[in-house]
């Protein structure tokens, strides 16, 4: 079977807000502009993204593994559950595809607890602290690891 030329991108707890609340960490970009920038992103080289966000850590690992073989790689902003899940990155890991970590924050410099990812062993590309633009550097970085 050839591999689909779609990437999944996903958003973890309270990324919704975006643009919404928080300005001064998250910037002033919604949601909607990062979908659309990686979407812009992923046609340079001719893929396809479907996008999703959720609040709820279930509805994430049932996309992933549903992602197995409907996409080539993963950009994934997995919010707080970056710091706490086991079980996305136990899915993440368990469904072996390329995996693209993006903070927009940096989350080196700010709290300890935000220090450790569970998800950062199980990704090929990390980029951290480079704002919504990070998304895009994610997506190149990402198609380039895929390499096809
Ligand atoms: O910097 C990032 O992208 C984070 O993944 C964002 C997470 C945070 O828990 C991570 O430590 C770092 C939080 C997402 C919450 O997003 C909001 C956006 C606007 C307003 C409130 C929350």
């Amino acid at each position: 079977m050839s591999t689909p030329r779609r990437l999944l991108l996903l958003n973890g707890p309270n990324l919704n807000l975006l643009g919404i609340r928080e300005p001064d960490v998250y910037g002033s970009q919604t949601l909607a502009d990062v979908v659309a920038l990686v979407t812009a992103t992923a046609a340079e080289a001719g893929y396809g993204v479907d996008a999703l966000q959720s609040n709820h850590e279930g509805v994430l690992i049932d996309a992933i593994h549903a992602a197995r073989t409907e996409a080539a790689g993963i950009v994934i902003n997995a919010g707080g559950l970056t710091h706490t899940s086991v079980a996305l990155r136990d899915a993440l890991s368990g469904v072996a595809l390329p995996v693209a970590e993006v903070h927009i924050s940096d989350v080196r410099e700010r709290e300890p607890f935000r220090h450790h990812s569970y998800i950062a062993d199980v990704a090929v590309v990390h980029v951290i602290g480079r704002g919504v633009a990070g998304y895009a550097d994610a997506t190149r970085e990402l198609i380039a690891a895929i390499g096809a």
